[in-house]
């Protein structure tokens, strides 16, 4: 079979799903969710919750129930289509085993004893103990950490009324490297990528078939069809690495890689010297960065012959400005990942592909679109809700964020280290945090070193969790606020602009199916009452929300639940070099200097790195393995173990090894094993394949519950944080790819 039909019918199952293969198991068992259409069966459109990629669905609802869910038509770039953990969104909303009524604790922390409350007493001890952490310690011994979304503003109010500084979001252990890698190039984080024109993809771990977000994923199935070639750097075979040439790099040492590409793009005179010449800065300190960075040398740095690199980087060239070296997502490998995403940029810079088809674009939201005379009607501003001012924190943040003349000078404060608020409670540096309160969350699965996590949990005056389901960090908690899913509230308008506008409507499908839960908008704007702050929740319910802020734009709320997607008629996909390769790019670099910046002054000023360094990340000795995760096409991050159709299409993970090192070890598939990090150790069951380096071992993320409420995940698989130490990187994002482990048969 042609290689492009086969990836066609790989990814496109039936009913406007789609399938990977992935080792896992197949999709056969979603099919009990699966109604015949009737006439009394109606369609909400809406928008998925499975992950945070909020992707446009088109709920099936028959007698109050739903029964389907499927992409939503309307919008082209989804194209009708959701992924496999979308279908599972029933199952999630009927799951007996989700959480309904608030719940205070009453026995030990950890021992699972809780008391069901009303709203109301849950409220009160909510506010009475925060207010007494304030009294004691100060309002900045509050923190909050939410997973990065459209709660935050209901959520964090209550942090930032009490005087806090301390917020935070999950992006330091995702793609925080990556967007300081923008902020400080760019001078704006709102950069994608237009993989659906290009002709040349090179991944550098990104892996778009098991970390997905169905546009993009799509839009890389769609590059393969047309003929784009796809080079996976990973130090496994991923799915993704399936689906192109797989280059199965040392873990750690992509920079390499990056670097000896420039250093070859120069020496063979293949990159774009107009581009570099009219809209760069710095490239002479590039140009003397890598100069002897040669292909020789990354060869033993990467592990990759540097024929490879030489044909790669003169393939990439080739096809420039239509060629792609990524610039990941979940990009949290090293201490210093920052610097490879700006050295990612940079090459990328050197080939011209900014503002063109098949290259980086700045997203066109409203913002932009105004400064483009001819554009500017096609954008629309959403709205907000005005806020009496917050009180200002009378100290600085924890993390150190925003503390020029150091790295924390680069770190957006709006995401910050969340991993320091586990150092911050335990060690009292710079001050004690005594109260948690965390929403939409599982730090106790995503943050490193697990351990100290739950040590962390022990040592804490409140721990407040708000989830659908009795977590691991709800089990620990002080109080846990059962939260509505996604199918069943509003939520404000999401704005998924990327090369036109995009609005997308969350609106339930149907009523509560548990009546003691509620939506995050209605339980901070209550507790906010409770508490006094009801100033600061502007809003009288969700519709008048949602009116309040389309107001301006002229779209009414009917008009968004009818098609669930607002996309501007008539707008092409704006690039602004598409017709002249001299156009200004003055209006999407939001920085000063108004030049993409190769060498950047904020990184020069924050830590003297103003032109990306090479550090080489040590390799494992013999007998130890690097130890990384990736993503499971199946179930997201902390989220799906338990989801009853998920959890059976993929019940735990196990810990991929290479053959030749199995032998070594006398291990074989399917043996139970021991993984030890010196300081942890893991039980876990081994999976023989020559899909890894012998270096290197591999696990899935999100697996190693320690819930026994989570009765389908309780204790199945490996916690790879249990592993991993609570290193914080350069600009505040965790680290997880630097572990060395060791293992053997239990
Ligand atoms: N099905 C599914 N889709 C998802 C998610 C999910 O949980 N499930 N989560 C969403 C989220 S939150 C995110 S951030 C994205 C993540 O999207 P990606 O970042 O593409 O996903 P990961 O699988 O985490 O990719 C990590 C890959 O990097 C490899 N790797 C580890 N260390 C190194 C290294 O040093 N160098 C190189 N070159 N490779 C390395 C791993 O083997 C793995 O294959 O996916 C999103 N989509
Ligand atoms: N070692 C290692 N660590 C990692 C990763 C890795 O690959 N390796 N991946 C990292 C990445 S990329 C990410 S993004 C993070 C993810 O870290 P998290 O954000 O903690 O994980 P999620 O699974 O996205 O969601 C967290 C919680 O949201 C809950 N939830 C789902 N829907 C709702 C809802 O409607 N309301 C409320 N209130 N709660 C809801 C879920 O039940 C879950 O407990 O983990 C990171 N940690
Ligand atoms: S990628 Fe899948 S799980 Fe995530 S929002 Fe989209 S359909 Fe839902
Ligand atoms: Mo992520």
């Amino acid at each position: 079979m042609k290689r492009r039909n086969f990836i066609k019918g790989l990814l496109y199952g039936t009913g406007g799903t789609m399938a990977f293969m992935g080792g896992f198991g197949t999709f056969s068992n979603l099919n009990n969710l699966k109604a015949e259409a009737t006439d009394s069966e109606t369609t909400v459109f809406s928008s998925c919750e499975i992950c945070r990629n909020q992707c446009p669905i088109a709920v099936k609802v028959k007698d109050g129930k739903v029964t389907k869910i499927e992409g939503n038509p309307n919008d082209t770039a989804f194209g009708g289509v959701i992924c496999a953990r979308g279908n599972a969104g029933p199952s999630l909303l009927y799951d007996p085993q989700r959480i309904k009524k608030p719940m205070i604790r009453t026995g030990e922390r950890g021992s699972g004893k809780f008391k069901e409350v009303s709203w109301d007493e849950a409220y009160t001890y909510i506010a009475d103990k925060l207010y007494n952490v304030k009294d004691q310690f100060g309002g900045e011994a509050i923190a909050l950490a939410s997973r990065k979304g459209p709660h935050d503003w209901f959520f964090r109010s209550i942090g930032k009324a009490m005087g806090s500084p301390n917020t935070f979001s999950h992006e330091a252990s995702c793609p925080l490297t990556r967007n300081v890698a923008l902020d400080t190039t760019f001078g704006t984080e709102a950069i994608a990528a237009d993989y659906g024109n290009a002709k040349y993809i090179i991944s550098v771990g990104r892996n778009w078939f098991e970390g997905i977000q169905v546009a993009q994923t799509r839009a890389v199935s769609k590059a393969i069809s047309n003929g784009a070639k796809l080079v996976v750097l990973d130090p496994r075979f991923s799915v993704t690495a399936s689906k192109g040439e797989w280059l199965p790099i040392k873990g750690a040492s992509d920079l390499a890689f990056v670097m000896a590409m420039a250093n070859i793009l120069i020496k063979e005179n293949l990159y774009d010297q107009d581009f570099v010449s009219q809209y760069t800065v710095g490239f002479d300190k590039w140009a003397e960065a890598v100069k002897d960075k040669t292909p020789e040398w990354a060869e033993k740095e990467t592990g990759i012959s540097k024929d490879k690199i030489i044909q790669i980087t003169r393939e990439f060239a080739a096809a420039k400005p239509k060629a792609i070296l990524d610039f990941g997502w979940r990009t949290a490998y090293t201490s210093n990942d920052y610097q490879l995403r700006r050295a990612i940029m940079i090459v990328n810079m050197m080939i011209g592909n900014f503002e063109v088809p098949g290259g980086y674009y700045h997203n066109k939201g409203a913002g932009v679109l105004k400064k483009f005379p001819d554009q500017a009607a096609y954008g629309k501003s959403l709205g907000g809700i005005a806020q009496p001012s917050f009180p200002t924190p009378s100290k600085a943040r924890i993390d150190g964020t925003g503390v020029k003349g150091t790295l924390g000078q680069i770190i957006p404060a709006y995401d910050g280290a969340v991993g320091k608020i586990v150092e911050s409670i335990l060690t009292e540096d710079p001050y004690p945090i005594k109260a948690w309160l965390v929403h939409r969350f599982n730090p106790y699965i995503t943050i490193t070193e697990s351990e100290r996590v739950l040590e962390a949990f022990k040592k804490l005056d409140l721990l407040v969790t708000c989830d659908v389901y009795m977590t691991d960090t709800a089990y620990f908690s002080d109080v846990v606020l059962p939260e509505c899913t996604y199918l069943e509230r509003y939520e404000p308008i999401f704005d998924m602009s990327g090369l036109t506008p995009k609005f997308v409507l969350r609106q339930p499908a149907v009523p509560l199916v548990y009546a003691d839960t509620k939506p995050y908008w209605q339980i901070y704007k209550e507790l906010g009452e409770k508490m006094g702050l009801g100033d600061y929740f502007g809003y009288k319910d969700m519709e008048d929300y949602l009116t309040q802020t389309l107001a301006p734009t002229g779209i009414t709320l009917d008009q968004m639940k009818e098609k669930g997607v607002w996309t501007p008629s008539g707008m092409k996909a704006f690039y602004v070099r598409a017709n002249d390769p001299k156009a200004s790019l003055d209006n999407v670099l939001e920085n000063k200097s108004k030049k993409i910046e190769i060498f950047s002054e904020e990184c020069e000023e924050a830590a003297k790195q103003g032109i990306p360094q090479y550090v080489s990340h040590p390799q494992p000795e013999e007998g130890k393995f690097r130890f990384v995760q990736g993503k499971v096409a199946v179930h997201t991050n902390a989220g799906t173990a338990n989801i009853p159709v998920l959890n059976e299409l993929m019940p735990t993970n196990t810990l991929w090894m290479n053959p030749v090192s199995c032998t070594k070890l006398g291990l074989k598939d399917g043996d139970d094993i021991v993984i030890s990090s010196g300081k942890y150790e893991q039980k876990g069951k081994l999976k023989m394949t020559e899909g890894i380096r012998p270096d290197t071992v591999f696990c899935y993320h999100g697996f190693g519950r320690i819930s026994p409420e989570l009765k389908r995940a309780y204790g199945k698989g490996i916690n790879g944080n249990c592993l991993i130490p609570n290193e914080i990187g350069d600009v505040g994002n965790t680290v997880t790819s630097a572990t060395f482990v060791t293992v053997r048969k239990a």
